[in-house]
């Protein structure tokens, strides 16, 4: 298991299509392993593959609270069935985003068809921080940022000062 570096905004290729995983081998179990100890170090509840560079459709995620024993899931080619007419708003933040948290309206519930670590098929109903947490995930697969959906005011905003950060880190 190794910790990967994380891709941070504006860097291009978070905006890449990730294509579909053929077969849940152990290489893509490998990756998993990976993608699951570098959220667990940034900390963060999610993470898509993309965001260590790797465009498959794969995420990871842990969306139990500090006190409780570990619970993490992985989603290999993750589909959204049946997002609900109710939306919910959420303070959602993005390890490919430091720093930044803003509100974002979603769906308040939806059901993920995906294979599992094993890679069976699996159908999981989401609500809560779950189906936001998905939906956020399952954006990146698509090259869409949470900041995707605010307006073009806010997220220009926000771009700028990340390139402005990542000119003065690269200056040290
Ligand atoms: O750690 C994360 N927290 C979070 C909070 C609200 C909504 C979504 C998230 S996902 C984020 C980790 C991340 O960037 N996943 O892509
Ligand atoms: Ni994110």
């Amino acid at each position: 298991m190794a910790i990967r570096p994380i891709l941070t905004a504006p860097d291009p290729r978070l905006k890449q299509i990730s294509t579909p995983v053929e077969s849940v081998d152990d290489d893509v179990r490998a990756l998993m392993d990976d993608m699951l100890e570098t959220m667990y170090d940034a900390p963060g509840i999610g993470l898509a593959a993309i965001q260590v560079g790797v465009p498959k459709r794969i995420i990871v995620m842990d969306i139990a609270g500090p006190e409780e024993e570990p619970a993490p899931r992985y989603f290999v080619n993750p589909e959204i069935l049946d997002p609900s007419e109710d939306l919910t708003v959420y303070q959602e933040g993005c390890l490919s985003v430091p720093e930044f948290y803003e509100e974002v309206e979603r769906p308040a519930k939806c059901r993920v068809k995906f294979l599992d670590y094993d890679g069976n098929p699996q159908i999981l109903d989401a609500e809560g921080l779950l189906a936001t947490c998905i939906q956020h995930e399952i954006d990146h697969l698509n090259g869409v940022l949470f900041i995707d959906h605010l307006s073009r005011l806010k997220r220009d905003r926000i771009l700028r000062k990340l390139k402005k950060e990542q000119r003065l880190a690269a200056a040290e």
